[in-house]
């Protein structure tokens, strides 16, 4: 796609850091497509008739990154349905990229993001909201063992990207350690801040 083309927002934060929460508030009133990397990794895993399944259980039990074709993959296809057969033009990409060869193949492949929100939250907050989502939620990945995983990849693999996109300046920090009411309006400023 140009530039012109599509607009697309990568949503980036450690793993609870409210990426979900936030960017169903803002589909509400923007006109925005959500699409969660993981969520659509999920789905993969669970249909029979995918050759990843296995796989990807593995790498989302073990916080590890999945194999970027894989997920760009998944992505791209979504992109493209959404706009060629719903005309949509606008999407926020949730907890992607996480690894740099996945941000480099992405902006080559598909589109270069518009902006990039970075949800900035302490562990220990994290730690607590996953460990509360974790008695009903169901993810595999929502217990101690694996959430120390996930905090450790977030860390080593996922922060060099925010810091690679922060040094071109395409960078908002929020600090989501509050209640989901005052993070929404930071964002909803920083948007208004940039003419989204
Ligand atoms: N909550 C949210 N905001 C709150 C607030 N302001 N105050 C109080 N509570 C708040 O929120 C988490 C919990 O906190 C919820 O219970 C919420 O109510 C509460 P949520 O909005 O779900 O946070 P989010 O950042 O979306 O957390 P999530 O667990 O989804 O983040 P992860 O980044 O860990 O998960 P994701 O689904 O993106 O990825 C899972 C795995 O998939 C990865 O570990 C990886 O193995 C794999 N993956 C890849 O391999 N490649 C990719 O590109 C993407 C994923
Ligand atoms: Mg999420």
């Amino acid at each position: 796609y140009k530039d012109s083309e599509i607009d697309v927002i990568f949503v980036l934060g450690g793993p609870g850091s409210g990426k979900g929460t936030q960017c169903s508030r803002l589909v509400k009133n923007y006109d925005f497509v959500h699409l969660s990397a993981g969520d659509l990794l999920r789905a993969e895993q669970a249909n029979p008739n995918s050759e990843y399944g296995s796989l990807i259980a593995h790498y989302i039990k073990e916080g590890l990154i999945v194999p970027q074709e894989i997920t760009i993959n998944l992505l791209k296809n979504a992109v493209v349905d959404n706009h060629k057969n719903h005309g949509k033009t606008k999407f926020l990409i949730d907890g992607f990229p996480r690894k740099m060869d996945q941000a480099v193949s992405f902006e080559n492949l598909v589109v270069k993001s518009k902006l990039v929100l970075y949800f900035e939250c302490p562990e220990e907050v994290m730690l607590q909201r996953l460990l509360e989502r974790g008695k009903t939620s169901g993810r595999t990945d929502d217990n101690l063992e694996s959430i120390k995983k996930r905090f450790r990849t977030f860390v080593e693999t996922s922060m060099p990207v925010v810091d690679y996109f922060g040094k071109q300046d395409r960078v908002v920090k929020v600090n989501c350690n509050q209640p989901v009411e005052e993070v929404y309006a930071k964002v909803v400023s920083s948007f208004n801040d940039r003419g989204i």
